[in-house]
């Protein structure tokens, strides 16, 4: 009875408008900075710290080869972790002053392209996927949605299939796996106009030729949240039934090599949660259930993600071993890496196996393809930029980093088909 009244003066007081919604975070001070690592203690100081959920968040794990790690803290923690730097003689680079400034920043945008989609700001769910309806209705012929599953909360994971003629080899991307890397949904659609679109001939070519299966965003559940609650979040929104903390990392949740060799987390607060088993993420069952179904369709597979300008391939669970076609998949990587820092921009790229330039990284979707559906081509690429912005890239970046995409895509392709993986 008296459970009953609780819930009745709860409903009330909700209707009232009296207990909302906890309201959005923000990051006012909070400050990214770009540490060198020099040993093995320093390395455990600070991914002890980075455990701290609420006082500090990893924005960019440790790699071995740089020996550095992007770390955000927060304002009250901010002399503590002073004082540990000095303690610890670590050396560290401010990147981001007031996180919450880039985020007000990255908000701005210009009234001249409210009306239209465009790529000269970010878009939320709802935008993308009614962008997603109008291109479906405006080129039926080519065009074809897919159907990935339900996520956690019930959304639909969508995806668009683009073929101008039977036959062709397939090439799958998923994008926005994490939902706070907000350049790789934008870059997928900006690919998606371009290869509908676009009267460039080698971009028609890439468009004629082959088969593109495209989600734009994978994560929906968690880029929905990164929008309306917390610019910051990275992982799926299931929560864990012993713990405080939400949702697991979609990209650690596939059966290869899952939470071994200390390329996951155990620890549901961990931004890196393989979760309580493989496929326990409702996104990433589906995602696997899917391209099962559908794999003798797909030839090549790509994940999209940022920051840190790399174009990553298996092997993520060791650097003690490399697939069979490593010198192949380096081949395509230094075409990709060439294209792109031929254009003015000068982007460099950096490539090579997972484990081998960022970090062992298991149970993660291109590894899973690669080792469980025996696919030869997969690989991630990791957008800009090297941690100057990191995850809140400015809108003008947008157009940019996707000139970038399409050449390395073009270059990609090209290697693939001519070492005759396509
Ligand atoms: O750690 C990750 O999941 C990716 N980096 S990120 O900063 N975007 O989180 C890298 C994943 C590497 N991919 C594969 N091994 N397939
Ligand atoms: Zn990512």
């Amino acid at each position: 009875m008296r459970l009953l009244w609780l819930l009745a003066t709860l409903v009330a007081l909700t209707s009232a408008g009296i207990v909302k919604d906890p309201p959005k975070e923000r990051y006012d001070n909070f400050r990214v900075y770009k540490l060198t690592i020099q040993n093995k203690i320093q390395l455990a100081v600070i991914e002890k710290i980075g455990e701290l959920t609420k006082k500090y968040n990893i924005w960019k794990e440790y790699d071995e080869r740089s020996r550095q790690i992007d770390i955000m803290v927060s304002p009250g923690e901010l002399n503590h972790f002073q004082e540990l730097l000095k303690f610890n003689n670590i050396s560290s680079e401010l990147m981001i002053e007031n996180v919450q400034e880039r985020i007000d920043e990255e908000q701005v945008t210009p009234t001249a392209d409210s009306a239209t989609f465009g790529w000269t700001k970010y878009y939320e769910l709802e935008e993308i996927e009614a962008w997603l309806d109008e291109i479906l209705n405006a080129y039926p012929l080519v065009t074809e949605e897919f159907i990935v599953g339900q996520s956690y909360e019930g959304r639909t994971i969508r995806g668009i299939k683009i073929s101008h003629k039977a036959g062709n080899p397939g090439i799958f991307i998923e994008s926005n796996i994490h939902a706070r890397e907000w350049i790789t949904s934008a870059s997928a659609t900006w690919f998606i106009n371009q290869l509908l679109t676009s009267e460039d001939a080698d971009v028609r070519s890439l468009a004629d030729n082959y088969d593109w299966h495209i989600i734009p965003v994978f994560n929906v559940d968690g880029f929905e949240y990164s929008h309306k609650k917390d610019r910051m979040w990275r992982k799926t929104r299931q929560p864990h039934a012993t713990n405080a903390c939400i949702g697991a990392d979609a990209n650690r949740n596939f059966d290869s090599y899952w939470l071994q060799n200390n390329g996951a987390s155990s620890n549901p607060c961990s931004e890196t949660f393989a979760g309580d088993n493989p496929g326990s993420e409702p996104e990433a069952k589906a995602l696997v259930e899917y391209l099962t179904k559908i794999q003798d369709q797909i030839s090549v597979y790509i994940s999209f993600h940022s920051y840190g300008q790399y174009l990553l391939s298996p092997y993520g669970h060791t650097k003690e071993e490399f697939p069979e076609n490593y010198n192949d998949i380096l081949t395509i990587g230094k075409a990709f890496a060439d294209a792109i820092e031929a254009l003015p921009y000068g982007t460099v790229y950096q490539y090579g196996s997972t484990a081998d330039v960022l970090y062992v990284a298991t149970g993660t979707s291109v590894d899973w393809v690669f080792n469980e559906l025996g696919k030869k081509i997969g690989y991630t690429i990791e957008y800009r930029d090297k941690g100057r912005y990191g995850f809140i890239l400015p809108p003008v970046q947008i157009i940019p980093n996707c000139e970038e995409l399409m050449v390395g895509m073009l270059a990609l392709i090209e290697k693939t088909k001519e070492l005759g993986y396509l």
